[in-house]
């Protein structure tokens, strides 16, 4: 075999150099309108949207690299059935304390609702026919989907993460992909939080101790370096 590598910090990814089309997949979290867009609900949250926008333009170029060279890409959306079945009262409870309630009406729709205008995954990224679309009730994209089988199934094993945001639905599915063996990769400008300090902190998290979850690279060193 020969070994690919693609620059990254604490250590060239992915560790052992098995680097293919048919053994990476990118996942794009949550590009939805709720976290990124005018009405969603980030937006009713009061944060800043253009944290959670920065992310858009380099993950486009990267989904475009990868779509080229025949990658598997992958999508998530965070969201809720329609009866709100699969909302814990907790999680509803909290997003009504700061005036986004979870299936709630909002500008876009209810909020983080499957099927609302809000739910839906930003045109500029939105998923090809044949790309998986994993619609995931958590933060994490494991919980209560069949990610795990269809990464299983297709033989993958190195899985570069993007999307919003960092320190949450990012965070939590890269620790969960960690630990079911994944090789991980981060790409930091491909990720946006509510708040810069959070992102910075998340992206920190990953490299310490040789890199607990993974390693950290950036989109130009990833598409520079991709086979
Ligand atoms: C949040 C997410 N932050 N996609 N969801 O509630 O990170």
């Amino acid at each position: 075999m020969t070994e690919r590598f693609i620059p990254a910090d604490p250590y060239p990814w992915p560790y052992n150099g098995d680097l293919r089309p048919d053994n990476t997949a990118l996942i794009v979290i949550d590009m939805q309108t709720d976290f990124c867009g005018k009405g969603g609900y980030v937006d009713c949250m009061g944060y800043d949207l253009e944290l959670t926008r920065a992310p858009i333009e380099p993950i486009r170029r990267v989904l475009a690299a990868m779509r080229a060279k025949g990658y598997h890409v992958l999508h998530t959306r965070e969201g809720h059935r329609p009866d709100l079945s699969d909302l814990p009262a907790n999680k509803r409870w909290r997003s009504r304390r700061i005036g986004a309630g979870i299936g709630d009406p909002g500008p876009c729709g209810r909020i983080l609702v499957r099927g609302e205008p809000g739910w839906e995954i930003i045109p500029e990224l939105a998923p090809l026919p044949g790309e998986p679309v994993i619609d995931k009730p958590g933060k994490g994209s494991f919980c209560a989907t069949d990610l795990e089988l269809i990464l299983n199934t297709r033989g993958i094993r190195n899985i570069v993460l993007t999307g919003i945001t960092t320190d949450v639905c990012v965070h939590t599915t890269m620790r969960e992909a960690n630990d079911r063996g994944f090789e991980c990769l981060l790409l930091e400008d491909c990720c946006g939080a509510t708040d810069p300090g959070n992102h910075a902190a998340a992206v920190a998290m990953v490299k310490m101790q040789g890199g607990v979850f993974g390693s950290v690279s950036d989109s130009a060193a990833f598409t520079g370096h991709l086979p």
